[in-house]
């Protein structure tokens, strides 16, 4: 009985230390906080909806902010970390323009500390306002979300900028950074659906809309008719200010829309093109034009993406305040 017992723990041991090994998720799962802080899923997702409730844009703000807080360092929360006299932290980074819901999430966190000091760490609060964020419209949560993410304390802009894909990208080169972060081709392609919300500034796409060949002309690869629609919206090839809707007419609703346009050549960037240049690429296109599939593969995607170079158990920290470390 004795050694079975050790043995037990001994087991439990090595399981433990070869599980908690960065990467692959190791360490996430569902409904973490259920006894040490049983309704940190309601309290996040009860700020969110209300904030979304007031702000119909929030949703892209929060799902954007997801994405980029796991491709620069992992799903660490770092992307919430403020720059210092010493440091230029991922947020002040140029592919950061536009990232907004920061005072959602220190929202979210004041709650959360009031209910749990010290148990619930940023990353999973990014994870989960971006899910509460997009399903609201919905009434119902649209993904699960895997938690036990513990924050990290290093945020560089530097990392931002060589690890966010450019909307200029080729197919070779999207692959490429997803395929660091351990996403296929596949999960590239359903992910960019995440572009049906959302808007983007003329400075991301205008190069397709002016001189684009050197001979006064548009990205051939662009739809001619909406080529000149995003003409008359971005004054000019160096217009930094206005936005423009990604899914036209649409942009509010978390659909497929997305590759319905696609297929149209109203892909905005040339990141979004791009996807129609690869054959197993554009045959998954062709199946996500079914809703239903997207959905069951966005759910999928999502869960991959959150679980990039996660920090759990012994590793990282719960920060104090996700806005500086602690
Ligand atoms: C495939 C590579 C990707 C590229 C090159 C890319 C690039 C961009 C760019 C340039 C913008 C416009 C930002 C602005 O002007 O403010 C944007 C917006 C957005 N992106 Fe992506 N993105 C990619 C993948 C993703 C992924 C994986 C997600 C989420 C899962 C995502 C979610 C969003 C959302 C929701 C917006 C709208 C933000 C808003 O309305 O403020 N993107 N993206
Ligand atoms: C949800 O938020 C509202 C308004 O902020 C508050 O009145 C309510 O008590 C909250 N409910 C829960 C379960 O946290
Ligand atoms: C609702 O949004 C408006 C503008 O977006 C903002 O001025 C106002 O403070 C918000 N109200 C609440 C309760 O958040
Ligand atoms: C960064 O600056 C702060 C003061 O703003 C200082 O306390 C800290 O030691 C500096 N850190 C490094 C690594 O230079
Ligand atoms: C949202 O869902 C809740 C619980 O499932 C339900 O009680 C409520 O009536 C729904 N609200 C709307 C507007 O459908
Ligand atoms: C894709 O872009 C990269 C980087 O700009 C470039 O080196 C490569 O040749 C391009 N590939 C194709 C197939 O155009
Ligand atoms: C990708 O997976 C490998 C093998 O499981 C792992 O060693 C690596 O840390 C992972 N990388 C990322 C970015 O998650
Ligand atoms: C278009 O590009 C070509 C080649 O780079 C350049 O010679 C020409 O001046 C440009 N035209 C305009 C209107 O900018
Ligand atoms: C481009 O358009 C923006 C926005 O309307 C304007 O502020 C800027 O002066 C224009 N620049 C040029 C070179 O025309
Ligand atoms: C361009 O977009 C229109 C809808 O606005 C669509 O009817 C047409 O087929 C598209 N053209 C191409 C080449 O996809
Ligand atoms: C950053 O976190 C590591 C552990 O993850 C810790 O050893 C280190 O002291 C932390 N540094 C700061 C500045 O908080
Ligand atoms: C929201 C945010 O932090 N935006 C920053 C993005 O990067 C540019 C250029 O580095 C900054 O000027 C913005 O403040």
């Amino acid at each position: 009985m004795k050694y079975l017992s050790n043995f037990i723990v001994f087991l439990v041991i090595v399981v433990t230390f070869a599980s908690s090994v960065k990467g692959k998720g190791g360490g996430l799962e569902q409904d973490f906080y259920k006894k040490t802080c049983p309704k940190a899923e309601q309290i996040v997702r009860n700020i969110t909806w209300t904030h979304v409730a007031n702000n119909s844009k929030l949703p892209a703000k929060l799902l954007r902010m997801f994405f980029h807080d796991c491709f620069v360092g992992g799903c660490d929360g770092s992307v919430l970390i403020d720059s210092t006299a010493n440091n230029t932290a991922e947020k002040d980074a140029i592919p950061n323009k536009s990232l907004a819901g920061f005072d959602v999430i220190d929202e979210v966190k004041t709650a959360l500390e009031k209910a749990c000091p010290g148990i619930v760490s940023c990353a999973d609060i990014v994870a989960l306002a971006a899910r509460d964020s997009v399903s609201f419209q919905f009434n119902q949560s649209l993904w699960e979300v895997e938690t036990g993410r513990r924050d990290g304390n290093v945020s560089l802009a530097s990392e931002a900028l060589a690890n966010i894909p450019s909307p200029f990208s080729n197919f070779t080169t999207l692959s490429q950074r997803f395929a660091k972060k351990n996403l296929s081709v596949h999960d590239l392609v359903v992910l960019s659906g995440a572009h049906t919300i959302g808007v983007s500034h003329c400075l991301f796409f205008s190069n397709r809309l002016f001189n684009f060949t050197g001979k006064g002309d548009a990205d051939p690869s662009l739809n001619t008719t909406y080529a000149a629609t995003l003409k008359t919206l971005c004054q000019n090839q160096s217009d930094t200010t206005t936005t423009v809707a990604m899914d036209p007419g649409d942009s509010l609703t978390f659909d497929n829309h997305y590759f319905v346009i696609l297929k149209q050549k109203q892909g905005l960037f040339q990141s979004d093109a791009a996807l129609l240049t690869d054959g197993k690429a554009s045959n998954l296109v062709d199946k996500l034009l079914d809703s239903k599939n997207f959905i069951n593969a966005f759910k999928n995607s999502i869960k991959k993406m959150g679980q990039i170079e996660v920090l759990t158990r012994n590793n990282g920290v719960i920060r104090k305040k996700c806005s500086v470390v602690n």
